[in-house]
C-alpha cells in the first residue's frame, strides 16, 4: 500500500507526466493543499491565485464561471503557475460520449486540454469517456481523475458505482492518475493479474474540506484536513470558501486569504506527516 510512502517516492509508481508533476510538486513545496478558486470576476480570480500560490500544490478552476473570460486569462494563469510552481486542474466533470468529450476538452472557447495539466470525468458513460479524453490528453501529457465519490449529501456515487470506477481506472492507468473521492480506494477487490507490474498507486483528491464549517445550505458536506488525510488516507485537500470566504472585489481581504491558506497548508501537511509516521 502507498498509504505510508512519501509523495516523492510514489512518483516512481506513475508513468503519467501529470501524476509525476503533481507528486513532485507536493514534495517540493511541502503542500498537499489545493485551492478551488470559484470566483466569477477575472480580477478576483487572478488575485486569489497570486495570494495563495506560495502555499498550494495545485489550483483548481471552474473556468466557465468567469463572466469576463478572455484567452488572456489563460496566459495569466500559466504565468502564475510558473511563478508559484503549482499544477492546474480544471474541474470540468466531463460526462458525455467519447466523441463529444474529446471536442469539449480540445475546443470551444476554453480549450481546456491546452492549459490544464489535470481534468476529471464522471464514469457514468463507461470507459469510452476515458478513451475519448485520452485521445486528446495523452499526447499532451495530461492526466485524468475519475469521480468515484462526491462530497454532497445524497450522492449516488457510492457502493458498486464507486468500485466500478476503480476498475475502469485500473484498465486505463496510463491516463487515469487517480480519483476525486472521500477516502482511499485500495479496498476495492483486485486480482493479481490485473496488476501486471504489481504496483498500483492512485492519487486521491478530496473536496468538501473546512476547519470551521460542517456544510453549506446547498448540500455540501465538510470534513477537516486531519479526517481526510490521516483517517481516510486521501492525498490532496481541496479547499474553496474555507480560504477566501464569500469575499470578492472590495470585500476580498488578501491578508486574511494568505493566513487561511497557510493554516490549511500546515494542517494538511501535519496530518500527512502523522500518516507516514514521521
Ligand atoms: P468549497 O467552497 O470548499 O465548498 O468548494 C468545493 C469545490 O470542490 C467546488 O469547486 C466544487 O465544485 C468542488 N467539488 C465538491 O465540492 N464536491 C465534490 O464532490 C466534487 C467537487 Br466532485
Amino acid at each position: 500500500s502507498s498509504h505510508r510512502k512519501s509523495y516523492g517516492q510514489r512518483a516512481a509508481d506513475h508513468s503519467n507526466p501529470a501524476a509525476q508533476l503533481l507528486l513532485h510538486t507536493i514534495e517540493r513545496k511541502k503542500s498537499n493543499l489545493a485551492v478551488s478558486v470559484d470566483l466569477t470576476k477575472t480580477s478576483d480570480f487572478l488575485k486569489v491565485i497570486d495570494v495563495v500560490g506560495p502555499y498550494v500544490c495545485l489550483i483548481k478552476t471552474h473556468i466557465d464561471i468567469l463572466e469576463d473570460f478572455t484567452p488572456d486569462v489563460i496566459e495569466r494563469l500559466k504565468l502564475l503557475s510558473a511563478k508559484h510552481d503549482f499544477v492546474v486542474f480544471e474541474d470540468r466533470k466531463f460526462a458525455d460520449i467519447g466523441n463529444t468529450v474529446a471536442l469539449q476538452y480540445s475546443s470551444g472557447v476554453h480549450k481546456i486540454a491546452s492549459w490544464s495539466h489535470i481534468t476529471n470525468a464522471h464514469p457514468v458513460p463507461g470507459p469510452s469517456v476515458i478513451t475519448g479524453l485520452a485521445s486528446v490528453g495523452l499526447p499532451l501529457g495530461r492526466g485524468l481523475l475519475l469521480l468515484a465519490q462526491m462530497s454532497t449529501e445524497g450522492s449516488l456515487a457510492t457502493g458498486s458505482y464507486t468500485d466500478d470506477a476503480v476498475r475502469m481506472a485500473r484498465a486505463h492507468r496510463e491516463f487515469v492518475i487517480g480519483f476525486i473521492a472521500q477516502r482511499r480506494m485500495d479496498h476495492v477487490g483486485t486480482s493479481p493479474s490485473s496488476l501486471p507490474d504489481g504496483v498500483e498507486d492512485f492519487i486521491i483528491l478530496t473536496p468538501g474540506v473546512s476547519l470551521e464549517m460542517s456544510g453549506d445550505s446547498m448540500g455540501q458536506q465538510y470534513r477537516t484536513p486531519e479526517k481526510v488525510i490521516l483517517e481516510n488516507g486521501c492525498d490532496v485537500i481541496i479547499v474553496g470558501r474555507g480560504i477566501y470566504g464569500k469575499g470578492t472585489g472590495d470585500a476580498l481581504d488578501v491578508g486574511c486569504v494568505a493566513l487561511q491558506a497557510e493554516k490549511y497548508r500546515t494542517e494538511g501537511w501535519n496530518a500527512y506527516l502523522k500518516r507516514i509516521g514521521s
